[in-house]
């Protein structure tokens, strides 16, 4: 039998071996996010669907695990898990003619931060938003820029700034439907890293949209005993610019120069150990699955043969990038 890998933080797993990776860490599972072709979902955990093309399979999990027991709450639609240094939440929004997306992303963020506040675990870690239709026109405003607009004004609302309460994200396009948020919380801010190469994302200037995006472009945090630097959604921008337009090659070089130096910051500040190998977990989301033959290239080349990569079709919040790659870096003790 193939030797389950049980030890708190993110893993990826498909259809076949879910179940096996559930039951070894029975009442230890955070929560449970599958992408791909709808199957099942499960009432006892915190899980969600993300109905968003896999590339190369019909399905895959990100399972996220804790060393110690769970606590599991539902409130207000929003499912969580958590122990005393980690949570991690989920809620799925249905779509609604009647408001405006903003006017939808406020009310869920503000959800969130009183579902947050209540249970003591106040600090947005990393999120992840994946928005139907992202690119749709909604009464002159792009529906990604009333997405940012409603999430700016939650965080003033709920007495979050800006830059330091920021925390790290990613924001591409679903299928049409629902709108799936999953996030990491804790008691304690994590620590934010920036790149310089690029622009602070909630520094944009206004022709991206009337309210920058609130991100990080990355946030370290520890838990269960791991060192963990959450690289946010990163694409081929320089300063503020998406470069390389229709250059899907171009791009991927580009975006792996940006989470290189992200990467190299995180070193710099001490926060990782450079000497050590850190267990690297990219997700890559492409606007085609054709495109996956050259970010792979690039991944293997610029990481090396092992990394673990999980493929998604989706949009990517600027009509012109054609992909986006996120990293979970753990640098803690993986003990198994
Ligand atoms: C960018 O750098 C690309 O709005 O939460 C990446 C990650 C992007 C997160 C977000 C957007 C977000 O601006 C887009």
């Amino acid at each position: 039998m193939q030797q389950i890998d049980a030890s708190a933080g993110l893993h990826y797993t498909s259809t076949a071996d879910l179940d096996a990776l559930l039951d070894e860490c029975r009442g230890r599972v955070l929560g449970v996010v599958g992408f791909g072709k709808p199957l099942r979902e499960s009432k006892a955990i915190a899980s969600t669907w993300v109905d968003m093309p896999v590339i190369g399979t019909d399905q895959a999990y990100e399972v996220w695990t804790s060393a110690d027991p769970v606590q599991n709450v539902t409130r207000e639609c929003i499912r969580s898990a958590r122990n005393a240094q980690i949570l991690f939440g989920c809620v799925e929004i249905p779509e609604d003619p009647h408001s405006d997306y903003d006017a939808l992303i406020y009310d869920t963020y503000c959800r969130i931060f009183d579902h947050l506040d209540e249970l003591g675990h106040s600090h947005l870690i990393r999120i992840w938003h994946y928005l139907p239709d992202i690119h749709r026109d909604e009464r002159a405003l792009e529906r990604y820029k009333r997405f940012s607009l409603g999430r700016h004004e939650a965080f003033v609302a709920k007495g979050r700034a800006i830059s330091k309460d920021a925390p790290a994200a990613s924001a591409v396009g679903k299928r049409p439907g629902n709108t799936v948020i999953c996030f990491l919380a804790a008691p304690h801010r994590g620590i934010p890293i920036e790149n310089p190469r690029q622009v602070s994302a909630y520094s944009y200037p206004q022709q991206y949209g009337p309210r920058g995006p609130t991100f990080a472009r990355a946030l370290f945090a520890s838990w269960d005993d791991l060192g963990q630097l959450y690289i946010s959604g990163t694409a081929a921008i320089a300063g503020h610019r998406s470069q390389h337009e229709g250059d899907a090659h171009a791009q991927a070089v580009e975006t792996i120069l940006n989470l290189r130096s992200i990467m190299d910051e995180a070193n710099a500040s001490g926060l990782m150990d450079a000497s050590q190998n850190a267990d690297l977990l990219f997700k890559v989301y492409l606007r085609r699955p054709d495109l996956r033959a050259i970010a792979e290239a690039q991944l293997r080349e610029a990481f090396g043969p092992s990394p673990s990569i999980l493929y998604l079709q989706a949009d990517i919040c600027r009509r012109e990038l054609l992909l986006e790659i996120e990293v979970v870096c753990a640098a803690g003790s993986r003990a198994s």
